[in-house]
């Protein structure tokens, strides 16, 4: 059984911002466990072909290290995910990471005040504190279509791609147009022989502004460090833009939908396709997506487009509705993941003996802060709950979180508490205050579906305020929120300063 302070889930940004953000401030008795080989999360696992990051480069990097070495404006998965190994190389953090090894259970010990841990190699961690950097992306979702196990093709998630398979001539179907197959169909387009693209709802998918940095640029960012941080800074506000559009009022977001229907007529000749790609719901209310290859592509002669639902798939072939067979060799499965139920939920066990998955059965996500939940003592969130964006980068929430989860941890050595939680009346005014912000915004009552509602139609995933407004409610632990304990652990009942309410 090791015993560490802090046992962190996950590599990924969170998990290894938090960890070099732990070491840079003293705390370096924690431990990283990643259930892949090496660091990345996301950007590790998502290796498909045109990966890249549709936020710009200059704001999905850490603000406590900038990259003047990015080659565009968005920049392609491999260059992000050697942004990240660098980064946790030279923070010299590495040495506190296990890989290939996965959480499978974690129990809090109200005597010990204490995480105890089991995970998939066998082994044990006693743990004070619980920060959870398993991210709200990870878990790859796979369409429940009747036959697919049958399928005798090669047949892989776009988060788990299959690098051996040689796509060149071969007849290719996506299921799927969000985010991961808009990047990944201009690519196969150009090598299979046949591509079946299977929509379901159309995305809007606008002109994607990239270009090259200039060397003159580069020496800049990299000799000027102030020119960056106001590249950054700039570009940071003009996505703050687009909050009001989301948040408010769906018609400020006009502009957008003009560029994208232009995209449209840019890319596409054939008004009967022009037609079928064309969304039917209020721009917004699925994520934006960003292209210049997209359209194209689907306008090639090696490319259909199919709206008809799948209706089963056979060995090798997929059958739509209209009862039309359309034989494939492999299939790509670019059908999201797991968001509104975290699968770490179902492992971790709370004070009341409960599981994080069980307590939210019925209430769906709620944390207070997208960070903390009540009955949960010491566990802390990176993207948890309301978290997510629709126009910013990601990297700025986890940094606001992780500034919120080390002043927790100041806070309870300085002042000799061995646990915080939240108080529940605490979490239930957070919680009601985001879902009543939620009902006015596209993506409630734009008119779609997507993955940012849960099944009873909560909107669980996105934060829906401007990320100022986060950073500036997480920037200091307001302990007077949480029931606290004294040290522990104790022979006789520890001090309890606030009652704990079940
Ligand atoms: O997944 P999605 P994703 N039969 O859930 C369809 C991030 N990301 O992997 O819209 C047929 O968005 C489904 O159809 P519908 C980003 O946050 C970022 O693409 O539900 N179709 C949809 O078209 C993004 O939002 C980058 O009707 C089925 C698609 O599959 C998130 O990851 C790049 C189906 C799923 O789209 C997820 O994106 C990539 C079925 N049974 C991803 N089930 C960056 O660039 C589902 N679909 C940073």
């Amino acid at each position: 059984m090791t015993t560490v302070k802090h046992l962190v889930v996950g590599a990924g940004f969170a998990g290894l911002g938090m960890a070099i953000k732990l070491q840079e401030s003293g705390e370096v008795d924690f431990l990283v466990i990643e259930k892949g080989s090496d660091v990345g999360g996301t950007w590790r696992a998502n290796d498909y072909p045109g990966a890249a990051c549709d936020v710009p480069s200059q704001l999905y990097s850490y603000s406590f290290a900038p990259n003047p070495d990015w080659s565009m404006s968005f920049s392609p998965q491999p260059e992000i995910q050697a942004y990240i190994r660098r980064v946790a190389h030279e923070a010299g953090v590495l040495d506190r990471f296990r890989f290939e090894v996965a959480l499978e259970t974690a129990t809090w010990d109200d005597e010990a005040r204490a995480w105890q841990v089991t995970l998939s190699d066998g082994s044990g961690v006693s743990a004070t504190n619980l920060i959870s950097g398993a991210g709200g992306l990870s878990e790859p979702k796979l369409p429940d279509i009747d036959g697919i196990e049958g399928f005798q093709g090669e047949v892989f998630h776009s988060a788990r791609w299959n690098h051996d398979v040689d796509l060149t001539g071969k007849r290719v179907a996506v299921i799927g147009t969000g985010a991961s197959a808009i990047q990944i169909v201009p690519e196969l387009q150009k090598v299979v022989g046949h591509l079946d693209v299977y929509q379901r709802t159309a995305p809007y998918v606008l002109p994607r502004n990239d270009r090259r940095y200039t060397g003159v640029e580069k020496l800049a960012f990299r000799h000027l460090p102030l020119v960056q941080r106001a590249y950054r800074t700039a570009i940071y506000w003009g996505r703050e833009l687009y909050v009001p559009g989301f948040t408010l009022e769906p018609k400020l977001a006009w502009p957008a939908k003009k560029l994208a229907l232009g995209n449209i007529a840019k890319g596409i000749n054939d008004p009967e396709l022009r037609a079928t790609v064309t969304p039917d719901y209020e721009i917004g209310c699925k994520r934006i997506l960003i292209s210049n290859t997209y359209y194209p592509a689907l306008a090639s002669g090696n490319v259909e487009v199919v709206t008809d639902g799948i209706a089963k798939i056979t060995g090798d072939a997929v059958v739509t509705s209209d009862g039309v067979e359309r034989p494939v060799d492999v299939l790509v499965v670019a059908t999201g993941f797991f968001t509104t139920e975290q699968p770490i939920a179902a492992a971790i066990t709370g004070r009341t003996g409960a599981t994080l998955a069980e307590t939210w059965r019925e209430t769906g996500m709620v944390a207070y802060k997208g960070t903390t939940v009540h009955g949960f003592p010491n566990l802390f969130q990176i993207v948890g709950p309301n978290t997510g964006l629709g126009h910013s980068s990601m990297v700025f929430i986890i940094e606001s979180q992780i500034a919120y989860i080390l002043d927790a941890i100041r806070t309870m050595e300085r002042e000799g508490y061995s646990s915080v939680e939240p108080h529940l009346d605490v979490q239930n005014r957070w919680n009601d205050d985001l879902q009543r912000r939620m009902q006015r915004t596209v993506w409630n009552s734009g008119g779609c579906a997507s993955w940012y509602l849960d099944e009873e139609g909560r909107n669980t995933t996105l934060w829906p305020r401007t990320t100022f407004t986060f950073r500036r409610l997480l920037a200091q632990f307001d302990v007077a929120s949480y029931a606290v304990t004294g040290p522990a652990p104790s022979p006789t009942p520890a001090p309890t300063n606030e009652k704990v309410s079940a």
